[in-house]
This record gives structure tokens, sequence and C-alpha cells, in this order.
């Protein structure tokens, strides 16, 4: 069956995920049976956020906006603009730095369950999607 879901209808849902920095719009998750989740984020200007998604691999295609992307452990710096995809293969640590409010198709694989926000370590969390939602 096709899906079809528009960001319209995730505004104020559980699919709308809000952490200060960042808002994730949830398009696809685990649920929805993709092997991948796919999101919608929009970074406020001005903000750096740290992250690190030791369970996961992320690719991040900027659609709108300026930017850049540091790997805490290399230094190594690359400015995200639209049109530019980064893709973490190797669990980076890395800060990225919105110059403008930032629009970025974002692809998580594992898929994301839903509810996941970064830990005080900027990490999200492994979740399992069971029948009743969401498990550890
Ligand atoms: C670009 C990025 O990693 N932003 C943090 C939010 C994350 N992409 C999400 O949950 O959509």
């Amino acid at each position: 069956m096709v899906l079809i879901r528009r960001i319209e209808d995730l505004c104020g849902t559980e699919r709308e995920v809000d952490n200060g920095n960042w808002t994730s719009r949830r398009l696809l998750l685990a649920g929805d049976g993709m092997g991948f989740s796919l999101h919608d984020t929009l970074i406020r200007a001005g903000t750096t956020t740290e992250m690190q998604y030791r369970h996961h691999l992320e690719a991040v295609y900027c659609i709108a906006g300026k930017g850049r992307v540091e790997v805490v452990d290399t230094g190594k710096v690359f400015e995200i603009c639209e049109g530019t995809v980064y893709a973490l293969n190797g669990n980076e640590r890395h800060l990225l730095t919105a110059d403008t409010e930032m629009r970025m198709v974002c692809v998580f694989n594992p898929a994301l369950v839903g509810p996941e926000v970064h830990d005080e370590n900027g990490i999200y969390p492994l979740l399992h999607a069971t029948e009743q939602g969401v498990g550890q």
C-alpha cells in the first residue's frame, strides 16, 4: 500500500519533535516498515548543536540555508549549503552550526522509532518499535 503523508499533517503531533535548536518533522519512522526513517528538519539560525549518532547512520541533505559541520575528532570543517549532502558513515561526533535557518532532509538507518531526542552527549538511544508502540 502506498503511504502518503504531508508535512502539514505532522504539525503539533508526536511526529514533530523540537529540541530548541531544531525541529524534526518525522515523515517516515520505523513503524512505517521502510527500513529507514526520513525527516524534514529545520535548524534554527545562530545555533550550534553537538551530536553523535552512535547507534545510527545518518545522511543529511541541505535543501535551504547555510552553515557548516565540523568533525570533532579531526577538526575538519565542511561548508554546507543548498544542494550539499553530508553522510556520517563512521558515527562521527560532530558540530552543526547554522548561519541562517537550514532545512535538512535527514535519513536514519536503522530507522528512528519516533520520540528520540539527544541525550546529554548528543546521542539518540537505540529504540525498537513494538506492536504496542516504543520498546527498548
Ligand atoms: C541535522 C541533524 O542531525 N539535526 C538533528 C535532528 C535530526 N536530524 C532529526 O532527528 O531529524
